[in-house]
C-alpha cells in the first residue's frame, strides 16, 4: 500500500512557492513572474529509502485582493486543512523582510495562530528561506532565522534556490523524513486511488 502525504506550500506573494514546486517536479524554472491565481494540486510520487510515497502538493495562492494580508491566507488555510493538509512548507524570501514578517504572523499570539497550533500538535512544518542565490541581499543572517525557527517554533529550516535547483530536493526529503518519523496519516482509499491514477512524476530522493 502506497502512503500519501498531503503538503500545503504557503507564504507571502512572490516568494517562490510555485518555482520550488515546479523545480522539484519538472526540473523547470522561469524568471517570469506569473502569480498563482487558483490553488493547484501536484501529484508526484517519490521513493525515500526504498519506500514509495504519493505526494499531494498544494500550491496555495496568496489572498485575493490585499497582497500580503496574513489574515486572509490564514482563513484560507482553515479550508485547506479540513480537506487535505498534513504537512506545511512555509516559504519566505531571504531578501524580503516583509515576507518573513508574514511567516512570523503565523506564530504570533493572535486568534490566527494556525501554524503554531499545528506545530505544537506534531504536524510537520518546514520553514524555507528561498532565493538563496541572491543571498548578498539578504535582510539578516541565516543563523538568526534558523535559531528562531528551530528553537522557538520547533520547526525544520532549510534555505534553497529554485533558480539554481539548490537544496530543492533536500527540502522535500527533509519534510518527508519528519512526516515519516511522526507516522503518516492515511488518506481515504478513494483519494489514494485517484492519486495513483493521476500520478505524473516519480522521483527517487
Ligand atoms: N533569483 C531567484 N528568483 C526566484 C527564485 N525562485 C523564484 N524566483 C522568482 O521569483 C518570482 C516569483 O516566483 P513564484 O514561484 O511565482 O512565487 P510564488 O510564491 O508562487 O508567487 P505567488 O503565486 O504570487 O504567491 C518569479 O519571478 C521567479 O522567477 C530563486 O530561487 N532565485
Ligand atoms: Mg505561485
Amino acid at each position: 500500500m502506497v502512503e500519501t502525504l498531503s503538503i500545503a506550500v504557503i507564504g507571502a506573494p512572490g516568494v517562490g512557492k510555485t518555482s520550488i514546486i515546479r523545480q522539484f517536479i519538472y526540473n523547470d524554472f522561469s524568471d517570469t513572474y506569473s502569480p498563482t491565481k487558483t490553488r493547484y494540486v501536484y501529484r508526484p510520487s517519490v521513493i525515500l529509502n526504498g519506500v514509495m510515497y504519493d505526494l499531494k502538493i498544494l500550491d496555495v495562492p496568496p489572498g485575493s485582493s490585499s497582497g500580503r494580508s496574513a489574515q486572509r491566507e490564514h482563513s484560507w488555510l482553515e479550508m485547506v486543512d479540513s480537506y487535505f493538509t498534513y504537512a506545511y512548507i512555509l516559504v519566505y524570501d531571504i531578501c524580503c523582510v516583509e515576507s518573513f514578517e508574514y511567516s512570523i504572523s503565523c506564530y504570533s499570539p493572535t486568534p490566527h495562530t494556525h501554524l503554531q497550533r499545528k506545530s505544537s500538535s506534531e504536524v510537520p512544518i518546514l520553514v524555507v528561506g528561498s532565493k538563496r542565490d541572491l543571498q548578498r541581499h539578504r535582510f539578516t543572517q541565516r543563523r538568526a532565522v534558523s535559531v528562531l525557527v528551530k528553537r522557538t517554533w520547533k520547526c525544520g529550516y532549510v534555505e534553497c534556490s529554485a533558480k539554481h535547483n539548490w537544496h530543492v530536493l533536500l527540502l522535500f526529503k527533509e519534510l518527508l523524513g519528519i512526516a515519516v518519523a511522526r507516522g503518516l496519516r492515511h488518506n481515504h482509499t478513494a483519494i489514494r486511488l485517484q492519486g495513483a491514477l493521476q500520478r505524473n512524476r516519480c522521483c527517487v530522493m
